[in-house]
């Protein structure tokens, strides 16, 4: 019996510190559109996916932060993306900069939702593993700021039912931590997706520069493979004001193979066939948590 889902990830190239937020929803309306002519029922886009990746710069004066944060979703610019959705019947994933307003306080989160084919935000998650620094390092080439710019995830990861099988959502350095995609098979994920900007260059730790495409996929089937799920990772990838950030966007699956990859560096939709009930058939055999897990000698993991 078999449980089929067509998933596209729907990778971007570099977006320009200038570049109107209309500008970039009209690409990845273009993007959905192909993804969608590919039988695509999902598209999943990168993170923080509306901007250019901001923390790569020190910026001190709030209004300048502020603009590259969303107040409201959808708004006036990101409507559109909706409205396509609804028309063309196909959910997504988008990664974005939150502003939002708790008892008067703001709140600044890198965020992620799940829209369904009607256009209906059934599922939004904060990032909780925020990479890089909060101090300015004046002698580096770039920063990397989000210690500074965003506040940890409030949310956890959960999972969601969405168009047929469980969803959980992750952000970037999140793929980087076993944790991360074991807490959402222990809620039933099928599927985790995630977007990320991943720089080729670390100026301040280049010791793995060269390994980056590597522990990029490493992270990520291993994740799939240990938690029986399928895992898509889609990057902003590119030269960006600077720097280059990683392509490698991939759809794998829960042997941790890769079944769909992006061969180039920018704006490019590609989709797998995806059959969630290898996730179940693995749980009940090599991965059958209740059979094989023994949680009494994991203790020191959340103590
Ligand atoms: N961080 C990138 C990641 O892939 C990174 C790269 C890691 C930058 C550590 C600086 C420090 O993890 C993001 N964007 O989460």
């Amino acid at each position: 019996m078999a449980r089929y889902i067509n998933i596209a990830g729907a990778q971007v190239g570099a977006i320009a510190r200038n570049e109107s937020r209309q500008s970039v929803v009209a690409r990845l309306v273009e993007l959905m559109r192909d993804a969608h002519a590919r039988g695509a029922e999902v598209v999943v886009f990168p993170e923080l996916t509306l901007t250019s990746f901001f923390p790569r710069w020190w910026m001190e004066d709030e209004a300048e932060i502020d603009a590259f944060f969303e107040t409201e979703m959808p708004g006036p610019a990101t409507l559109p993306l909706f409205e396509a959705a609804e028309k063309l019947g196909v959910g997504f994933y988008l990664g974005y900069a939150e502003l939002t307003y708790e008892n008067d306080v703001a709140r600044h989160y890198n965020t992620s939702i799940l829209v369904d084919g009607k256009g209906k935000i059934v599922g939004k998650y904060r990032k909780v593993h925020l990479p890089g620094h909060a101090d300015h390092r004046p002698q580096m080439p770039y920063q990397h700021l989000e210690k500074r710019y965003f506040d940890v995830g409030d949310l956890g990861f959960d999972s969601w039912d969405f168009h047929g099988g469980k969803f959980g959502m992750a952000i970037c350095n999140d793929r980087r931590w076993p944790e991360t995609y074991r807490v959402m098979a222990l809620q039933g994920a099928e599927v985790v997706v995630l977007g990320y900007n991943t720089p080729t260059h670390i100026p301040w730790e280049p010791v793995y520069d060269h390994l980056s495409g590597f522990h990029n996929h490493l992270s990520m089937q291993a994740g799939a493979y240990q938690n029986s799920m399928y895992v898509v990772g889609v990057a902003k990838a590119g030269a960006e004001e600077g720097s280059n950030l990683l392509a490698g966007s991939c759809i794998i699956a829960p042997s941790g193979e890769i079944i769909a990859m992006a061969q180039t560096s920018g704006d490019e939709a590609f989709v797998a066939k995806c059959d969630l009930d290898i996730c179940q058939y693995n749980r009940k055999s090599m991965f059958n948590f209740a059979e094989h897990r023994q949680v009494q000698h994991y203790r020191i993991i959340t103590e």
